[in-house]
């Protein structure tokens, strides 16, 4: 997965209203619309009035993103949680926030990024999450996704997620990637993907695309009228590709979001595993 940058999320809590209406107007659909249709739940099923939130920065690995605990924070605030950062890091920050009585913790490393549900005990996770709210966005830009020519770029985890879940709405699901292995397990485990083995003819031949990879599009390859959705880093689309396609892109309110709305319905649901 790859890690974002401070120049990937300095400017996320000051762009939150435009996200909002860009999204509203190519798919109908709020940040907490999108984040509850993409987890499958109706978005007044929860209220997130009645949910803490604490955002724990994690300093091991290459350390802090600054903007990243602050960017995550204002996310949950937009959806209306009552969320804050720990004053604290690491253990010392979770140690803070189940002091604190918070309901959700936020914690992300290099790796891995989850909002744990304390009262469920149960984890929602980014890359589950982001697959799922960008199929989302895509579904609700596109209308329908059953029987449509969907490709998705990148076969690593987020990739992985998208395929199967684009084959569960009825989808005709084509994987493409430089590293052909990574198609081909997840053929092995579902065969009715399809394996598109040049990254850029396939890009050329499908106007529904997720893209999932941090590679590089070329604007040339893309269709006009093509719809995008994007979540993979760094956003390297330029002026023109924007001009020719519908490209939904944001490095982290999206799935961020998608998140939230999952783990406080995990309480709802009264999981305890
Ligand atoms: O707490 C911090 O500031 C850092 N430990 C945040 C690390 C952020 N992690 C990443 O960028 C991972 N690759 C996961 C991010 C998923 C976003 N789609």
């Amino acid at each position: 997965m790859t890690r974002l940058t401070d120049n990937d999320v300095k400017d996320i809590p000051q762009k939150l209203g435009e996200l909002e209406e860009f999204l509203e107007k190519h798919t109908g659909r709020s940040i907490k619309k999108l984040a509850c249709e993409a987890v499958g739940m109706w978005e007044y099923a929860v209220d997130p009035k009645e949910y803490t939130i604490a955002v724990v920065p994690v300093t091991t690995g290459e350390g802090v993103i600054n903007g990243f605990s602050e960017s995550v924070k204002e996310t949950c605030t937009w959806l209306g949680f009552d969320a804050f950062i720990t004053e604290h890091t690491d253990i010392h920050g979770f140690r803070e926030a189940t002091e604190k009585k918070v309901n959700i913790i936020f914690m992300a490393d290099d790796d891995d990024f989850v909002a744990y549900n304390l009262q469920a005990r149960k984890c929602a996770y980014n890359s589950m999450s982001t697959a799922k709210a960008y199929l989302a966005a895509l579904a609700a830009a596109t209308d329908l996704l059953v029987k449509k020519e969907v490709l998705v770029v990148g076969a690593g985890r987020v990739g992985s997620r998208m395929a199967t879940l684009l084959l569960a709405k009825g989808a005709n699901v084509t994987i493409t990637d430089i590293d052909l292995e990574k198609c081909k397990a997840i053929q092995k485990e579902y065969p009715r993907v399809k394996i598109a083995e040049d990254v850029r003819e396939a890009i050329r031949n499908h106007k529904y695309i997720l893209n999932a990879s941090p590679a590089h599009i070329e604007t040339e390859d893309i269709q006009e009228g093509a719809i995008i959705s994007s979540p993979g880093v760094p956003n390297t689309f330029d002026a023109e590709a924007y001009k020719k396609a519908l490209i939904i892109h944001d490095p982290l309110v999206i799935g961020t979001a998608a998140m939230a709305m999952e783990s406080a319905y995990f309480s709802y649901l009264g999981c305890r595993k």
